[in-house]
C-alpha cells in the first residue's frame, strides 16, 4: 500500500516547481496565476501540518489575489481563530514553496513534521474557498491533490469573500466553547451580520441610499445575498458586480483603484453628495467617497472609517457607563494621513499605535486594547473586542434608559463587526450604523478634520528586495543613502512627509507623500519616486 510519503511524491510530480523563488508576503503568495500550481499544492501540505499542530482544528486556505489584476492569483492560510497565519510559519511556507524537486520537497515536509512537535494523530482538517478569478478552480485542484495525499479532511466552500472564510474557520473551531462565534455556514454569516445591523439601527434608520462598487468581484453576489437578510432596513445599490467576465475584476473600479487614483470609478453615475463605497476583489477592504462642491472628489478612506468608528465607540462606552472599563485604542500604519493621527490623539484623546503594513501586524497590536480599532488607509480593517470587553459589555447593568440604549447598540456592534479579520461587508454596515446614529451626511463626516493632501505612487523596480525598512516601515535602512535623500526632500515642503517601502503583494516599491498643498504632495511624491528609481539598477 502506498504510504503518505509515496502519495506526496506522486502528487507533487503533477505540480513541478517552475524554478522561481517564492516568498510568503504581506498576504500569502501572490503572482501571475500560471506560476502558482506548485505553490498552492505546497500550501496544501502546510495547511495539513498546521491543522495537525492544533490537534485537528480547522485551518482555512483562501485562493485569491484580492486587489491585484485578473491574471494574478494568490493563496493564504487562515489560523484556527480566524486570524492570519502566525508569522513564524510563513518561513515554512516559503521553504516548502522553494524546494526544487519532489524529493527535496518531501525532505522539507518530513523535516517539518519532525521539528514541529505535531503531537496527536488527529485527522487534519482544512476548509477552503476562492474568489472569482478564472484560474481559481484549477488552483483548487492543486490544493486538493495535497489534501488527498496527506489524508486531510476537507470542505470546499466554493466562492466566498476572504472574510467569510475567516468567519467559517473561527466558527468551526469555537463551536461549543465559551468563544462560540456563529453558525458554521454562509447563511449563518449573513444572519449574524443582518440581525446585529437591524438591532443597531432599530431606533435610527440609515438615510438615503449607499451605492457599492463591488470591483466586479466576489463581493457583488455576496452583498446581494446579504441584502436579502436586511429586510429593507437600508437601501444598498450594487454596481460593478459582473463576475461572469473575470477579466473585468478590479479593472477601473474597486477600492484599490479609488484609493490609488483618488477618483471614483469612471463608470460611476453618482450625483453630488451621494454616498458611495468601493470594495476590493475579495471584499476585505472598503473605502467611501462622494462628489463634493464643484465636483471635487472626496475620499473617505480607512483612516476616516477608523476615526469615525473610534469616536462612536468612545461615545457609546461613555453613554453606557462603560468608559472606565473599556480602553479604546487605534492602530494605523505609516500610510495614515498625519491629520487622522492628530485627530485621534488630540480630538478623541485616544492612543495611536503605528505598525508595519499587513493586517496581521495591525490585528496583533489592536489586541492590546479592550476595544482596538485598526484600519489601513487602503480600507482594510476592523475593530477587535477583547474577551474582557465582551464580559464587561454583556454583564453591565445599565442605570438609565439612555445607558440601556447605548449598551444595546454597543452589543449589536460587537456582533456586527467581524472579529477575525477586516471585512468590507461588515465595515459597510458599521459605517452605515454610525452615520445613521449621528444623523450625518458624508459631508458631515468629511468635516470632522481636513486631510493633508497626499499621493501614492507605484515605482516598478528590478529588485524590490533591496528596500529594507525600519521604524514600522517609516524609514529605509537600504539602499544606503536613500533615506537621507528622502529626508532632505521632505524638508523642502511644508508638513512634508514621505516614505518608500517594497510592496509585499506586487512587484513594486510604493512611495507615499503628504504635504500642506496638493501641488507640494504631488511634487514630493514624484521626487521621492525618482530617487527610488535612481537608487536601483536599471
Ligand atoms: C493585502 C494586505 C494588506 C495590505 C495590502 C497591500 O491586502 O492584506 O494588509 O495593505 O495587501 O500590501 P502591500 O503594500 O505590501 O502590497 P489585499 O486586500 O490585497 O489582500
Amino acid at each position: 500500500m502506498a504510504t503518505i510519503n509515496d502519495k506526496i511524491l506522486a502528487a507533487s510530480a503533477k505540480h513541478p516547481q517552475p524554478g522561481n523563488v517564492f516568498q510568503y508576503g504581506t498576504a500569502g503568495f501572490r503572482m501571475k496565476a500560471d506560476l502558482l500550481d506548485s505553490v498552492v499544492f505546497r500550501v496544501g501540505l502546510l495547511a495539513s501540518l498546521r491543522s495537525r499542530k492544533f490537534g485537528g482544528q480547522v485551518i482555512g486556505v483562501m485562493i485569491t489575489a484580492s486587489h491585484n489584476p485578473p491574471e494574478d492569483n494568490g493563496v493564504k492560510l487562515v489560523d484556527p481563530f480566524g486570524e492570519m497565519l502566525e508569522s513564524s510559519w510563513e518561513a515554512y511556507a516559503t521553504r516548502l514553496a522553494n524546494a526544487k524537486t519532489d524529493k527535496e520537497l518531501l525532505a522539507v515536509y518530513n523535516k517539518l513534521e519532525q521539528d514541529l512537535d505535531l503531537g496527536t494523530n488527529k485527522t487534519p482538517k482544512v476548509i477552503y474557498a476562492r474568489d472569482t478569478r478564472a484560474s481559481g478552480s484549477r488552483l483548487v485542484g492543486c490544493l486538493v491533490d495535497a489534501l488527498e495525499a496527506t489524508g486531510t479532511e476537507y470542505t470546499d466552500y466554493k466562492l466566498l469573500t476572504t472574510p467569510q472564510l475567516h468567519y467559517l474557520v473561527r466558527c468551526s473551531n469555537t463551536k461549543g466553547t465559551e468563544y462560540e462565534y456563529g453558525d458554521i455556514s454562509e447563511k449563518g454569516y449573513y444572519e449574524k451580520l443582518a440581525n446585529a445591523f437591524k438591532l443597531a439601527v432599530k431606533h435610527k434608520k440609515p438615510q438615503g441610499p449607499v451605492t457599492v462598487d463591488c470591483a466586479n468581484g466576489v463581493g457583488g453576489p455576496k452583498l446581494r445575498e446579504l441584502i436579502k437578510y436586511l429586510d429593507g432596513t437600508i437601501d444598498i445599490r450594487v454596481v460593478n458586480d459582473d463576475v461572469l467576465k473575470p477579466e473585468n475584476l478590479n479593472v477601473s473600479c474597486g477600492a484599490d483603484y479609488v484609493k490609488t487614483n483618488q477618483r471614483a470609478p469612471p463608470s460611476s453615475k453618482a450625483g453630488p453628495l451621494e454616498r458611495c463605497a468601493s470594495l476590493d476583489g475579495d471584499a476585505d477592504r472598503i473605502v467611501y467617497y462622494f462628489n463634493g462642491e464643484n465636483d471635487k472628489f472626496v475620499l473617505l478612506d480607512g483612516d476616516r472609517i477608523a476615526t469615525l468608528a473610534a469616536s462612536f465607540l468612545g461615545e457609546l462606552a461613555r453613554q453606557s457607563g462603560l468608559a472606565e472599563s473599556l480602553k479604546i485604542g487605534v492602530v494605523q500604519t505609516a500610510y495614515a494621513n498625519g491629520a487622522a493621527t492628530q485627530y485621534v490623539t488630540s480630538n478623541l484623546g485616544l492612543p495611536v499605535v503605528c505598525t508595519a503594513t499587513g493586517v496581521k501586524h495591525l490585528h496583533h497590536a489592536a489586541l492590546q486594547f479592550d476595544v482596538g480599532v485598526y484600519f489601513e488607509a487602503n480600507g482594510h480593517g476592523t475593530v477587535v473586542f477583547s474577551h474582557d470587553a465582551y464580559k464587561a459589555i454583556n454583564n453591565h447593568e445599565p442605570q438609565s434608559p439612555a445607558q440601556a440604549n447605548a449598551l444595546e447598540t454597543l452589543k449589536a456592534l460587537s456582533d456586527l463587526i467581524n472579529q477575525a479579520v477586516g471585512d468590507a461587508l461588515s465595515d459597510l454596515l458599521l459605517v452605515e450604523v454610525i452615520l445613521a446614529h449621528k444623523g450625518w451626511s458624508v459631508k458631515d463626516w468629511e468635516d470632522t478634520y481636513v486631510d493633508l493632501p497626499n499621493r501614492l505612487v507605484k515605482v516598478h523596480v528590478l529588485l524590490r528586495s533591496m528596500f529594507v525598512t525600519t521604524d514600522s516601515e517609516r524609514r529605509l535602512l537600504e539602499p544606503a543613502g536613500l533615506q537621507a535623500t528622502i529626508d532632505s526632500l521632505c524638508g523642502k515642503y511644508k508638513a512634508g512627509r514621505s516614505f518608500a517601502r517594497a510592496s509585499g503583494t506586487e512587484d513594486a516599491v510604493r512611495v507615499y507623500a503628504e504635504a500642506a498643498t496638493r501641488g507640494e504632495a504631488d511634487d514630493l511624491a514624484q521626487k521621492v519616486a525618482n530617487a527610488v528609481s535612481r537608487a536601483t539598477p536599471a
